[in-house]
C-alpha cells in the first residue's frame, strides 16, 4: 500500500498570468460539484507561498520574481525530500509549474543514490533559462534548472548579475546540480517550443511522444514507450501540466495550445504511467480558475486527479 501524502503548493509568481494559486482551491470546488469525497480522505501539507512578492514589484525582467520564486522551490524541496524520506507518495497540486523543480530536487536529495527519470506531460518543454526566455515566466523554466542547464549558445537575453546570482543558487539548491539527465526525460505531448528549447532537444535527444503519435500507438503503449524509455531510472516522477489537454478543455489555464490530449486520454495516460512501481510522485499543474467559466477546466483536471490517485491505491 502506497502512503499517500497530498501536497498543495499555491504558486503563482513564474506564470504569466494571475490566477494559478487558486486552481488548487477551484480542484476542491469540482470536487464537490461532483459529489466526491477525495479531500476528505487525505490531510494535506501546505507548502508556504511567497505570493506577497506580486506587491513588492519585478525586479528581474528575464525571470520574473526570480527572488519569491527561489523561496516557494526551496519550501517545496525540503517538504518534498522530508516525505520521501519517510516513503511517502506525494500528489502534488501545484499553481504554476515553476515549483516540478522543487518536487525533482526533493526526490533526488532524499535518495542521491537513485537515478531519477521524468516523464513531463505537457504543451511546453519548460526548458528555459533566464538568458533564453522570450517572457521571462519561470513557469518555462523548470526543467532547465533541474538539468543545470544555462544554454547560453542560444543566448536571447541579458540578465541583471542580481537575477544571475539567483540562478545559480536556484540551479545548486538540493545539492550540486545537476539532479536529473536530458536522456532521463520523456515529453510527452510538447507542442509549443521556441528555437532554444527545439536546440536543446535536438541536442541531447530528449525524447517527445507527441499526440499524433501517442494516438497512433494507443495510450497504452505510449504509456509502455514511455516508461520503457526509462529503463534505467529507478525512480519517476511524472509532471502533468493541464495545457497537455487539448484548448476544448483547457481555457482555465495561462498558455492553452490547441491540438492537445482529451480527458479520455490523459485520464488513460496517468492511470496506466502511475502503475509502475518506480513512479514515486505525481504531480498537477497550472488549473486557472480566474480564466475559466464555470469552472470547467478544474472538473476536468480533477477527473485527471482522482482517477490517476485511484490507480495508484489500486494497484499498490
Ligand atoms: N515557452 C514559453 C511559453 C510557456 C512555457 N510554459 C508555459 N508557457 N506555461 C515561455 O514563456 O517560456
Ligand atoms: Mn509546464
Ligand atoms: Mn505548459
Amino acid at each position: 500500500m502506497r502512503d499517500i501524502k497530498l501536497v498543495e503548493v499555491r504558486s503563482e509568481l513564474a506564470a504569466g498570468t494571475r490566477g494559478a494559486s487558486m486552481g488548487i482551491d477551484a480542484l476542491k470546488v469540482a470536487s464537490l460539484d461532483k459529489k466526491s469525497d477525495f479531500f476528505s480522505k487525505f490531510d494535506p501539507v501546505n507548502v508556504k507561498d511567497a505570493n506577497d512578492y506580486l506587491w513588492r514589484g519585478n525586479e528581474h525582467p528575464f525571470a520574473k520574481y526570480i527572488d519569491g520564486v527561489y523561496e516557494v522551490i526551496h519550501n517545496v524541496y525540503t517538504t518534498i525530500k522530508d516525505l520521501r524520506e519517510r516513503r511517502k507518495f506525494p500528489i502534488v497540486l501545484a499553481g504554476d509549474h515553476s515549483t516540478a523543480a522543487g518536487t525533482i530536487m526533493g526526490i533526488k536529495a532524499a535518495h542521491t543514490d537513485r537515478r531519477l527519470g521524468v516523464i513531463w506531460i505537457d504543451a511546453h518543454a519548460d526548458l528555459h533559462s533566464p538568458y533564453t526566455s522570450p517572457s521571462g515566466n519561470m513557469h518555462g523554466m523548470p526543467l532547465a534548472i533541474c538539468l543545470g542547464i544555462d544554454n547560453l549558445e542560444q543566448k536571447q537575453n541579458e540578465p541583471l548579475p542580481g537575477t544571475i546570482a539567483y540562478w545559480e543558487k536556484l540551479k545548486n539548491l538540493g545539492g550540486k546540480n545537476p539532479k536529473i539527465i536530458p536522456e532521463d526525460i520523456v515529453f510527452i505531448g510538447v507542442r509549443s517550443t521556441e528555437e532554444p528549447e527545439n536546440y536543446l532537444i535536438r541536442h541531447h535527444v530528449i525524447n517527445n511522444i507527441s499526440v499524433a503519435e501517442s494516438r497512433a500507438l494507443g495510450i497504452r503503449n505510449t504509456a509502455e514507450k514511455a516508461l520503457h524509455l526509462l529503463r534505467d531510472c529507478d525512480q519517476i516522477y511524472i509532471s502533468f501540466d493541464v495545457d497537455s489537454l487539448d484548448t476544448s478543455i483547457s481555457k482555465g489555464t495561462g498558455t492553452p495550445v490547441p491540438d492537445g490530449f482529451t480527458i479520455k486520454e490523459a485520464v488513460d495516460l496517468n492511470e496506466a504511467l502511475i502503475k509502475d512501481k518506480r513512479v514515486c510522485a505525481w504531480e498537477i499543474v497550472e488549473v486557472n480558475p480566474t480564466l475559466d467559466t464555470e469552472n470547467a477546466m478544474a472538473e476536468n483536471a480533477f477527473e485527471v486527479l482522482e482517477s490517476t490517485t485511484i490507480s495508484l491505491i489500486q494497484n499498490f
